[in-house]
């Protein structure tokens, strides 16, 4: 009983730095997703519109680009739906893309 109580603090903790982990970028992750952040706006508003978005599919695939496909990304980032992905919309999403590839 004894060292349940002195165990369950310790458990707590290790669940809390876990969830942390799975929402809060590595200052690594940080800088990717500044940089592509800042790649993806292209007026440098702070904010990624689905014309950013399109406009950099369109440089980046060329001939194999499909609106379609811009647009559900688009839509899956943009987590409020507010019609324009914030950096935290980005970061949220992006930190939980490259935390399952490893
Ligand atoms: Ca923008
Ligand atoms: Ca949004």
């Amino acid at each position: 009983m004894k060292l349940l109580k002195l165990i369950a603090p310790l458990v707590l903790v290790l669940s809390v730095s876990t969830i942390n982990a799975q929402v809060e970028a590595t200052e690594e992750q940080s800088k990717i997703i500044e940089k592509r952040f800042k790649h993806l706006d292209g007026n440098g508003d702070g904010t990624v519109s689905l014309e950013e978005i399109i406009a950099k599919d369109k440089k980046q695939l060329g001939e194999k680009f499909e609106e379609k496909k811009s647009k559900y990304k688009f839509n899956k980032f943009d987590a409020n739906k507010d019609g324009s992905v914030s950096k935290e919309e980005f970061s949220t999403k992006m930190v939980a893309f490259l935390n399952k590839k490893k």
